[in-house]
């Protein structure tokens, strides 16, 4: 029996409604908003787990791509003060945090010298004093030091609070930056875009629209981005299908997302501690709807230090097709708000592994998904010894 016979069998075992959305999705048809919802609410973790594998392997079959990063983190200083953020500290209370110097950010991106990183991804709180200027230098300083070091850097809330200081349109700002070094946008700061649950968990940052702008802005100008959703807290099912929805929409438009990353709310240190978080279930049914609903987001990826290994392991049969972490990749802001990691890195050779061991092949890409290594068809020893 084929993968797609079977498939078949299994949309034959479920209520009318599940079998017609199922047989959707084999005859590679877009679901409607109702029919995610529907998928939320009657889907069987079983039944969305195997279509999204279906689909995971229709479109990627076992590979599984990872790259080789780092995080600089400018500062933890921030004039927002989102529920869910374990992280920040408030202006007011600036002593208490960390503010990098030009100087101080180099010597990062220097501890990386031979190494085999391909990307360096610029994220941090929204400090008033940090200009774009501030950006600017310090990311011409990394090109002019390492200019094949891909720059994936600023969420949409950094962004649109700075274009905003230095009084520049979306589009000025962005090929400002752009000019200066930044290749990519990462995906933060997208949390629930419904306005109902974003005015109660983040009421004071870009609002969905502004976010959705910025993404479309840097589309336009041929930069890539990704697209993230904080679940599992106050929002219901509608919202998250919502929150897909405007993700799709616009992925229609320009094609410019690379990934969509479910991030998993985490209650630790945070003024959102009494709502608890998802189960293993929930967080896996999350993936697989995910993928069925996103069908032009090329890439579904699982951030392992905050789902920990083994869930990120299991998130690989749940659509999945791409793992983010590796080299010191267990940053502050999950650290602080209760990721399952604790260790602040996980070689290659270790990430390989756990890949290997349910069963897929192990990719290492850059940012933009170009294969680098693909160590199904070689051995580990067989590549640099210098790998980490
Ligand atoms: O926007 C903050 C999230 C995001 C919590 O684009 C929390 O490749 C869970 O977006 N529980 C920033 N999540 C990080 C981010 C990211 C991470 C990895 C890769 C990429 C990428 C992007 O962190 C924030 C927010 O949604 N976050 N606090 C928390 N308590
Ligand atoms: Fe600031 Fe980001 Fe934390 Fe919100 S999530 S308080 S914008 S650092």
């Amino acid at each position: 029996m084929t993968s797609s016979d079977a498939i078949s069998v299994l949309v034959q075992n479920v209520g009318a409604e599940l079998k017609r959305i199922g047989e959707k999705i084999i005859a590679d048809e877009r679901i409607s908003p109702a029919e995610g919802l529907y998928l939320f609410e009657h889907g069987s973790l079983s039944y969305t787990g195997a279509l999204a594998n279906y689909v995971r392997e229709r479109r990627h079959g076992h590979t599984t791509y990872f790259n080789r990063n780092f995080h600089i983190e400018p500062t933890n200083v921030c004039v927002f003060s989102c529920a869910f953020c374990a992280y920040s500290r408030l202006y007011a209370h600036r002593e208490e945090g960390w503010e990098l110097s030009i100087g101080q950010m180099m010597d990062i991106v220097k501890s990386f010298d031979g190494k085999p990183v391909t990307e360096v991804h610029i994220v941090g709180g929204v400090h008033p004093k940090l200009t774009i200027e501030f950006f600017m230098e310090a990311m011409q300083q990394i090109k002019a030091h390492r200019p094949s070091l891909h720059i994936k850097g600023y969420t949409a809330v950094e962004l649109d609070y700075m274009f905003r200081k230095a009084k520049l349109s979306t589009e000025q700002g962005l090929k400002k930056l752009q000019a200066a070094g930044l290749d990519s946008l990462p995906g933060g700061g997208a949390e629930i875009f419904h306005p109902d649950i974003r005015q109660r968990i983040c009421a004071d940052k870009v609002d969905a629209n502004g976010w959705l702008d910025i993404h479309r802005t840097a589309h336009k100008l041929g930069m890539h981005s990704n697209a993230t959703m904080l679940y599992g807290h106050i929002e219901k099912f509608e919202h998250r299908i919502d929150h897909m929805e405007r993700l799709r929409q616009l992925q229609d438009e320009t094609g410019g997302f690379n990934t969509f990353i479910p991030l998993k709310f985490r209650n630790k240190d945070n003024d959102m501690s009494d709502v608890p978080e998802s189960s293993i279930v929930e967080d896996m049914r999350m993936y697989a709807i995910a993928r069925l609903y996103l069908d032009n987001f090329p890439h579904l990826k699982a951030y392992w230090p905050m789902l920990g290994r083994q869930n990120a392991q299991l998130s690989l049969s749940f659509g999945v097709n791409d793992l983010d972490g590796t080299i010191d990749d267990t940053t502050k802001i999950y650290s602080m708000a209760g990721a399952e990691e604790q260790t602040p890195a996980m070689s290659t050779e270790q990430l390989v592994t756990l890949i290997k061991q349910v069963k897929r092949d192990p990719v290492e890409r850059d940012t933009l998904y170009n294969v680098l290594t693909d160590y199904s068809k070689v051995s580990m020893k067989e590549v640099d010894p210098t790998l980490n």
